[in-house]
């Protein structure tokens, strides 16, 4: 597989600093080498750049950094396009409002390839607000609104020239819903699997029924993951804790499924905050859950003896 690695050092969406650092969080837990052993080819092209600042307003007085989030999105959404005609992108976050233009980058590819795009979306919240709905401003709690072509964002937000069927996306983790963005989900069409689905149906039978809706459609699939998705006890560096999320085997589960799905045709890894991090933690099994997506299997993990 030729993997390509691209940061994408946003933090404006987030309300907060150090998302900037993701990317190199990602390289110092060895993200690129990990794929390598397993035998793929990968280049990293360092970090993206935002695009020249446009003139843009809401009249949502609340909304924070719009305009410097805006650039980010306007580069982004060219080069996702364009990095996705050739091999499998990796877009290392960078907050999550990122996702906005890493998913409409390829939704564009899938288009122009007339295959449909699915999203599986691996997060404890939606972001499903709009730019008039959001409470708090935070830009990274509105990309799934965006890109399934819910209204108020045209003319800010890059155009969208292939919105995702909200049927094609599938959210699993979820555990944190604003009262606006659950009225909008209801009626939306998008698939929400809860902590507590989780928990009583177990994740693999969620995930599997997605995967064959994927297959059977031959589908296109973007990963969307978000390290809050992760229960903040295994991974602590990010600035949205919410208790009770997927656990250690949970995740690495899903990503060996995708693994064998062989469905994968991109991915997000989002919203790592390497300064609220305990020595690694966090980026070292985002790292370790991106090589199982790539083919690292369970058995072959390595036995540490300390002392
Ligand atoms: N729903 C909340 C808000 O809009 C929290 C959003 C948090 N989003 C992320 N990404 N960290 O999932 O502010
Ligand atoms: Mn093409
Ligand atoms: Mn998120
Ligand atoms: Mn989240």
């Amino acid at each position: 597989m030729h993997c390509t690695l691209l940061g994408v050092p946003v933090q404006s969406g987030s309300g907060r600093k150090g998302c900037n650092m993701g990317p190199n969080g990602l390289r110092a837990a060895g993200l690129g080498e990990a794929l390598a052993g397993l035998g793929h080819d990968v280049v990293d092209l360092g970090d993206l750049e935002p695009a020249p600042r446009r003139a843009v307003s809401h009249p949502n007085a609340k909304l924070k950094a719009l305009g410097e989030t805006v650039s980010w999105l306007d580069a982004l959404y060219d080069k996702a396009f364009e990095i996705s005609g050739n091999g499998l992108p990796i877009f290392m976050g960078g907050d999550h409002v990122m996702a906005a233009a890493s998913v409409a980058g390829v939704s564009r590819r899938a288009k122009e390839q007339g295959r449909p795009l699915f999203v599986l979306w691996l997060d404890a919240h939606p972001d499903f607000h709009t730019l008039e709905s959001t409470e708090s401003g935070n830009l990274h709690g509105t990309p799934a609104a965006y890109f399934t072509g819910r209204p108020g964002f045209g003319g800010i937000f890059p155009p969208l020239d292939a919105p995702v069927d909200p049927r094609n996306v599938c959210m699993l983790g979820i555990r944190s819903v604003d009262p606006p963005e659950r009225a909008a989900l209801k009626e939306s069409g998008v698939t929400v699997h809860d902590m507590r689905a989780i928990d009583e149906s177990g994740i693999a039978a969620l995930l599997s029924s997605f995967l064959d809706t994927v297959a059977a459609e031959d589908g296109m699939l973007h990963v969307s993951f978000d390290v809050d998705f992760l229960d903040p006890s295994v991974a602590p560096g990010v600035g949205t804790t919410v208790p009770g999320g997927a656990t250690f085997r949970e995740a690495h589960l899903v990503m060996e499924m995708l693994h064998d799905s062989e469905l994968v045709t991109s991915l997000d890894l989002v919203e790592l905050n390497p300064f609220l991090d305990e020595r690694g933690k966090a980026a070292i099994l985002m790292t370790d859950l991106t090589a199982s997506l790539f083919g690292r299997r369970v058995m072959d993990r390595p036995t540490r003896s300390y002392g």
